[in-house]
């Protein structure tokens, strides 16, 4: 069980539990199109055992059981996301069915109590739109603003918040120079552009779900903590670099309308044509930002291309994903954020959680491994509240155990376990830890 209690919280402090659409839904059902996640599970070696998400914890059909799930626990909200490819198979014709579906989401969130926070992008593109050049093509920003307003059209008038892009660096770097989720680029071409059009996109969406009457709209940026690796110059320069291509560059994009001088140095000549300019949409006022955070990187200097640096393995316990526990990174990206981009603009914890080689023994999963992680990074936290961040909510990751994309269904993050060949949830000892703590049923 947990130490902290709700009252050791601010009044009205938010808890909810994350997930999102492609992890969770099973994208076989309902009409939904193809996606980037699709392509690239079916090519050689991307993905563990090849794995998609066309059935995942068939969500769609048991949404109803799940959401019993948060409000049995007493969680205030889910925070959830809106698969593109669901409401517009191709990007741009729309399936009533997808939108069907995200309004009888909707509404049973609702019945329950539960606040509805909605990401539109997490992720799967449709494919027709990869085949225009997806994130490497300027129109996704329009494209993007388009189906925020067809999906926000349907429930926007009951959302609690609305975020536009789950994770940035990921979107962008991750996907387009690293290679490591779809689309699986490796090129610094797509990726310097990507990141551009990941932000230009996310404040076109902004503008035009305000055009619509919407309010309560933010975004949501991953954050990992750069640790040097030594005590070397080249060490510090290292960490500062991946901290601002990480850390600083989005959230700097969207707050203070300018990149970081060491990104602009290396990745400005494959930048698009006139990229200065988009910083008045880029920068579309906000109503809140979200964090996710999970962990921090060691950072070496090597003599690779750029961004000449390595992440070394790290002394601190790990979890199944081979990530250090480091909740002290939390505590101080939250009041990074605030003092340098966000103000008293609300913050939210959007994400965090770990993943545990969980087992049901006798009908019960004993994650106490993950019980001490969210107590660890709940004290970061409240740690943060006391120095003043404007934090207004903590969103753990993940409501149920899910499609952790390149790796799989193998790497467990949720409160609750699903058997992946039965699709049975049961809930674990964090689920009821978290229960004990927020005083549900
Ligand atoms: O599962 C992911 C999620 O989709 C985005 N944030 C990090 C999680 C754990 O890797």
């Amino acid at each position: 069980m947990f130490t902290h209690s709700r009252s050791d919280f601010p009044q009205g402090f938010v808890f909810g539990a994350a997930t999102s659409a492609y992890q969770i839904e099973g994208h076989a059902h309902g009409g939904a199109g193809r996606t980037i996640w699709d392509d690239f599970a079916a090519g050689p070696g991307n993905v563990v055992r090849g794995e998609d998400g066309a059935l995942a914890c068939d969500h769609y059909h048991r949404y109803e059981a799940d959401l019993d799930l948060l409000q049995a626990a007493g969680f205030d909200a889910y925070r959830f996301s809106t698969s593109w490819a669901r409401v517009m198979p191709d990007g741009r014709t729309v399936n009533p069915e997808g939108l069907d579906f995200y309004d009888r989401l909707t509404d049973a969130m609702l019945e329950r109590g539960l606040k509805p926070c909605a990401t539109l992008y997490h992720w799967e593109l449709p494919s027709a739109l990869q085949d225009k050049g997806g994130w490497r093509n300027r129109d996704i920003a329009g494209w993007l603003a388009d189906f925020a307003e067809t999906i926000m059209g349907r429930i926007g008038d009951r959302m609690y918040s609305v975020a536009t892009i789950n994770e940035f660096w990921c979107v962008a770097f991750l996907s387009h120079f690293l290679g490591h989720h779809a689309p699986g680029t490796r090129d610094i071409r797509a990726a310097a552009r990507a990141m551009h059009h990941v932000l230009l996109a996310h404040g076109t969406a902004i503008e035009r779900m305000r055009g619509m009457g919407l309010s309560n709209l933010g975004a949501v940026f991953n954050m990992e903590w750069a640790t040097p690796a030594d005590d070397r110059a080249e060490a510090a320069e290292a960490a500062a670099l991946y901290d601002d291509y990480y850390n600083h560059f989005y959230i700097s994009g969207a707050f203070k309308g300018r990149y970081p001088d060491r990104v602009v140095d290396a990745l400005g000549p494959h930048l698009p044509d006139g990229w200065q300019d988009d910083f008045g949409t880029i920068t579309a006022p906000l109503d809140w930002a979200g964090v996710n955070y999970y962990t921090r990187s060691i950072i070496a200097p090597n003599d690779g291309p750029w961004p000449h640096h390595n992440s070394v393995p790290g002394p601190l316990p790990k979890t199944q994903m081979g990530w250090e526990i480091y909740p002290q990174g939390l505590r101080d990206f939250l009041v990074r954020t605030a003092a340098e981009y966000t103000g008293d603009l609300p913050l939210f914890v959007t994400e965090n959680g770990m993943s545990n080689a969980d087992t049901v023994a006798g009908g019960v999963v004993q994650d106490d491994a993950r019980i001490a992680y969210f107590q660890s990074h709940l004290a970061a936290v409240r740690d943060a509240i006391a120095a003043g961040v404007p934090l207004k909510g903590y969103m753990a990751w993940s409501l149920m155990d899910n499609y952790e994309w390149a790796l799989g269904y193998e790497k467990r993050f949720g409160l609750v376990h699903v058997d992946f060949e039965t699709l049975e949830r049961t809930p674990k000892a964090s689920w009821h830890a978290f229960k004990a703590m927020l005083g549900g049923d």
